[in-house]
């Protein structure tokens, strides 16, 4: 899908660790929604001279529609995937059924300001693996809800599609991070929750994102609580 109005460029932080990157940049290619990405990695000299030109906030993600840095800028994952909605109003960010597009926002505002002991320790590292680590009964409880909430809403919403509404969408590119998440601390799921993680891993946009991730060799100390920096 062509931008109607000026193109789209998205800043976002390393392909293995940022979490909050993934999510826009796996609804424009999983709703094939052309764009330029402009990657700035973490504590680089590049992050340090480009963020605040390409930044309001100083975080990423950033969705620019024009110039990056001169353009029109929308940061926050939750603020960028309704600004998506708004400008490309055909392409299903959200549910067209009103009640399934309610419940999908609640789904991403519930993760966008909770789940703070899950994000603590099993931060998303797509390339590496810590079975069991991380685990304790608070995470546990988290990691209870997610199941609950997506197998509520695969029963209600689902329908003939294997996402969480039926066709991938904004609640999808919300919970994609956590599916990696669940490979790499080897989370088991069950039933519903299972399949829809499966599905959510093989949807292109994931994928496509995932692939790159593993090739990232940059280590972040903040995001690694459970290895030591190679020397
Ligand atoms: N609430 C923000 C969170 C963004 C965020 O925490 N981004 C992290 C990377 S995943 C970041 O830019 N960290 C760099 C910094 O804080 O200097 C959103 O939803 O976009």
């Amino acid at each position: 899908m062509q931008a109607m109005g000026a193109p789209l460029t998205l800043v976002i932080g390393n392909k293995n660790y940022s979490s909050w990157s993934m999510r826009p940049w796996v609804l424009l290619r999983g709703l094939e929604i052309a764009f330029r990405e402009r990657q700035l990695k973490f504590h680089t000299q590049e992050w340090s001279d480009s963020i605040g030109g390409l930044s309001p906030s100083g975080m990423v993600p950033v969705l620019w529609e024009g110039e990056p840095g001169g353009g029109f800028a929308t940061w926050d994952t939750l603020a960028i995937v309704e600004r998506l909605h708004e400008l490309f109003p055909n392409a299903k960010v959200w549910p067209s059924d009103a009640q399934a597009r309610a419940r999908a926002r609640s789904l991403c505002a519930e993760f966008h300001s909770g789940f703070r002991a899950f994000r603590g320790a099993m931060p998303m590292n797509i390339r590496s693996r810590y079975p069991g680590r991380g685990m304790n009964p608070d995470v546990a409880k988290e990691i209870g809800r997610i199941q609950a909430l997506w197998t509520e809403a695969r029963k209600t919403f689902g329908g003939k599609g294997p996402f969480l509404f039926g066709a991938f969408g904004a609640a999808d590119a919300f919970y994609a991070p956590v599916a990696t998440r669940f490979v790499t601390y080897a989370v088991e799921l069950k039933g519903a929750a299972r399949e829809y993680q499966q599905a959510l891993l093989e949807s292109p946009g994931v994928g496509a994102w995932s692939a790159e991730a593993v090739k990232e060799t940059e280590f972040v100390a903040e995001d690694e609580p459970y290895a030591t920096a190679p020397r």
